[in-house]
């Protein structure tokens, strides 16, 4: 046929081996091969039965995601399954590796279906801002009731091997080689010993008591979503005749594709693989063994513990005999905490190595330190140089949120070892790492980073060296702007609104108060003796933390956070006598101006990251936001919302803002190239 697909002829089982690596996606090139091959054994007078597997690594993983928003060629993914589906001559199916979305509904056409454990079993398609659009809303209640198609098809989360037979997804799980299998299933199959039937000529038994519970349960929960309430409603029609519930599915499916979520959650899923094409992956990474971590405060203990879930043996170093304690605790917590959740076993927890101790000279024979202690110039400066001469040629990582890499490695002997890891707090939680590379920093030690990162499960971003990377420069940007607003006239709680109803969990004055006034605080006052005459500083948030309210972990911040809840009463003389400071008269806003001026100013320095090479590509930057600042994935992150605006509509806009804060809104060189020459991020993507 051709090399998309395998075909052979063993005895009268026909054997079609899926080969499209690397996850056999149900490209076009794919589909039209396997059409072409079950009509050519339906046809074969010696063949009786006809099984498909996957060659590599997977069974298929969905339709090519690639293919999505380009004109759809025949035959579709649709059109395939039910031609399978009415093969004259039984089809077996055997799914390993991965059977997802597109895949899975490909299995579902079939008559049969083996599954070998390992397997991922779903269909994720609401995670991309679609619904099943192959015949899963109509087969998969078929074959596992409603209420189980429903808990699938909305939360596109994967089950396994077993999970699958136990909901009549699949009808056999045996451990073998997908091919090997496929040969036995058909023997099985002619001797009786294997039923065949046809999915869609089962009858969904209704169940609206479901169908109203998943309905109200996403009004709640996923209010903002557009393709999660579709799925419900594709699925209310599987009691239909199977083609009329097929129409349904496909006019649902069709609204997806056109709604603008889309393609943001497609250019999540990307953004989320794309950023580990880095110039260094042609470089061999050193290999890590036991990993040093000093400093046992909240992110030290938290980097412990990601290490230690991941495997690697940890020497936690603290001087504090009684921090190191707090630190050990924590990290317990921590742990207990993953035996919970089921990501770690209560065996494998026992097996985990952990030194701990207040003597730094424990750290010989670590390959790699992190450093997460004070964030102070001279005590980084004071560490990496003590580590250097205790483990020699160890590579030296620091977990600095925005100090001066290059500074740092400058005190080193082999500033080619020094690199920065910055985690995200709680850095066993979060699933981005800022890989920091420094001038001097060595290839193989930024691909160490990157393979210690797919090891943490982490979502690792190469980051260039400027003040706070590329994240937490953005967010500075942007958390002006929000302060801008509320010495302006908005309010803090009418500003977090505004920007939870964007699609974020929670608003800046909202995220200040959950991660401590007094990190704030101290990040201003490092910035106090750069801080340029013409900036509007605004000080509310300095008259809280001098009043001793630091957030959450005071109980009073922005907001109440006890037995009183809601916006600190408190804090209203504060931004009176701040606007007064400013001679600034207070004016409304409405919510849609306050996420534009907020949305703009985040756009704007993330467009400046991206153009000074701080970030490889736009994605990357869309990366950051999207895995360590709560960006709203429907929206795909900052630069790809960006082009949803478009750079010419984006600079008129700053210069319509900049008429009353020069200083803060300044058009980006790029922005104004992009709108002469009608560029876009997803351009600059391509040429990344
Ligand atoms: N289409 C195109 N490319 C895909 C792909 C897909 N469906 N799945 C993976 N890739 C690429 C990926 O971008 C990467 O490329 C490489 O394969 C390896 O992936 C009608 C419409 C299968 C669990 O949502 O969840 O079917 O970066 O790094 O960690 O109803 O990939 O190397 O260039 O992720 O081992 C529904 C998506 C589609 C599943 C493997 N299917 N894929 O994870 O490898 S919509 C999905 C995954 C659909 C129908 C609808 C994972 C995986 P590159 P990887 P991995």
């Amino acid at each position: 046929m051709n090399d998309v697909v395998h075909l052979e002829r063993v005895g009268a089982t026909g054997l079609i081996g899926l080969n499209n690596p690397p996850v056999n996606a149900a490209s076009h090139a794919l589909r039209q091969a396997i059409l072409e091959a079950v009509e050519a054994l339906e046809a074969d007078p010696k063949i009786d039965v006809i099984a498909l597997y996957g060659k590599g690594r997977s069974f298929i993983a969905g339709a090519d995601i690639r293919e999505f928003g380009k004109p759809p060629k025949d035959p579709w993914l649709p059109a395939l399954c039910n031609r399978l589906e009415a093969c004259a001559k039984p089809v077996i199916s055997v799914l390993h590796g991965a059977a997802l979305g597109g895949g899975l509904e490909v299995a579902l056409a079939t008559h049969a279906r083996i599954a070998v454990p390992g397997v991922a079993i779903g269909l994720p398609e609401v995670t991309l801002g679609i619904i099943p659009g192959a015949g899963g809303t109509q087969r998969t209640p078929r074959l596992t009731g409603v209420a189980a198609a429903l808990d699938l098809i909305t939360t596109g989360r994967h089950i396994d091997a077993e999970q699958a037979l136990a909901l009549g997804l699949v009808d056999r799980v045996v451990t073998g080689d997908p091919r090997d299998l496929a040969l036995q299933a058909a023997g099985d199959m002619r001797r009786g010993d294997l039923p065949t039937r046809r999915t869609g000529d089962l009858d969904t038994k209704p169940d609206d008591a479901a169908l109203a519970k998943t309905a109200a349960e996403l009004r709640k929960t996923r209010a903002h979503l557009f393709s999660p309430h579709r799925c419900v409603e594709a699925v209310a029609a599987s009691t239909l005749p199977l083609p009329e519930g097929l129409a349904r599915e496909r006019a649902l499916f069709q609204d997806c594709l056109d709604s603008p979520q889309r393609a943001g959650l497609i250019h999540a899923f990307f953004a989320e693989r794309a950023v580990a094409k880095i110039p260094e992956a042609v470089t061999r990474p050193r290999d890590i063994g036991r990993i040093g971590v000093i400093g046992a405060g909240t992110m030290g203990s938290g980097i412990a513990t990601a290490c230690l879930l991941a495997g690697f043996p940890v020497t936690l170093v603290e001087k504090n005999a009684d921090a190191l304690g707090r630190g050990q605790s924590a990290i317990v917590g921590n742990l207990d905490g993953a035996v919970r959740r089921g990501k770690l076993t209560s065996e494998k927890r026992d097996t985990l190595d952990l030194i701990a101790s207040t003597d730094m000279a424990r750290l010989d024979g670590v390959d790699l330190v992190i450093e997460a202690a004070f964030e102070d110039m001279e005590v980084k400066k004071q560490i990496i140089e003590q580590v250097e001469k205790i483990c020699p040629g160890a590579i030296l990582a620091t977990n600095t949120s925005y100090l001066d890499l290059n500074d740092i490695a400058a005190t080193a002997a082999s500033p080619g070892d020094v690199i920065g890891l910055h985690f995200f707090s709680p850095a066993h939680v979060m699933r981005l790492l800022e890989v920091v590379v420094g001038d001097a920093t060595r290839p193989e030690v930024v691909a160490t980073g990157f393979a210690l990162a797919k090891r943490l499960r982490k979502i690792a971003v190469r980051a260039g060296v400027c003040d706070g990377f590329i994240g937490n420069r953005i967010m500075n940007h942007y958390r002006k702007a929000a302060d801008h607003l509320m010495l302006d006239g908005a309010s803090p709680e009418q500003i977090d609104a505004a920007i939870r109803g964007f699609g974020f969990a929670m608003g800046p004055f909202e995220m200040s108060d959950l991660a401590g006034l007094d990190i704030g605080h101290a990040n201003r006052r490092r910035l106090d003796a750069t801080r340029p005459e013409a900036e509007r500083y605004v000080a509310v948030a300095d008259r809280l933390v001098e009043a001793g309210w630091l957030g959450r972990k005071t109980g009073k911040g922005f907001y109440l956070h006890g037995a009183d809840t809601g916006p600190n009463p408190d804090i209203a003389p504060i931004i009176e006598a701040e606007r007064a400071r400013h001679g600034v008269s207070p004016r409304p806003f409405t919510d849609e101006d306050i996420v534009a001026r907020y949305m703009t100013a985040m756009i704007s320095e993330a467009a400046r990251v991206y153009d000074e090479g701080i970030a490889l590509r736009p994605i990357d930057v869309d990366a950051v936001l999207l895995f360590g600042y709560g960006f709203p994935r429907h929206h795909g992150g900052p630069l790809h919302h960006a082009d949803t605006l478009g750079a010419a509509r984006l600079v008129e806009r700053i210069e319509t803002y900049a008429t009353e804060d020069a200083h803060f809104w300044q058009v980006p060189a790029i922005l104004r190239r992009m709108a002469a020459e009608e560029t876009t991020f997803a351009d600059l993507n391509r040429e990344g």
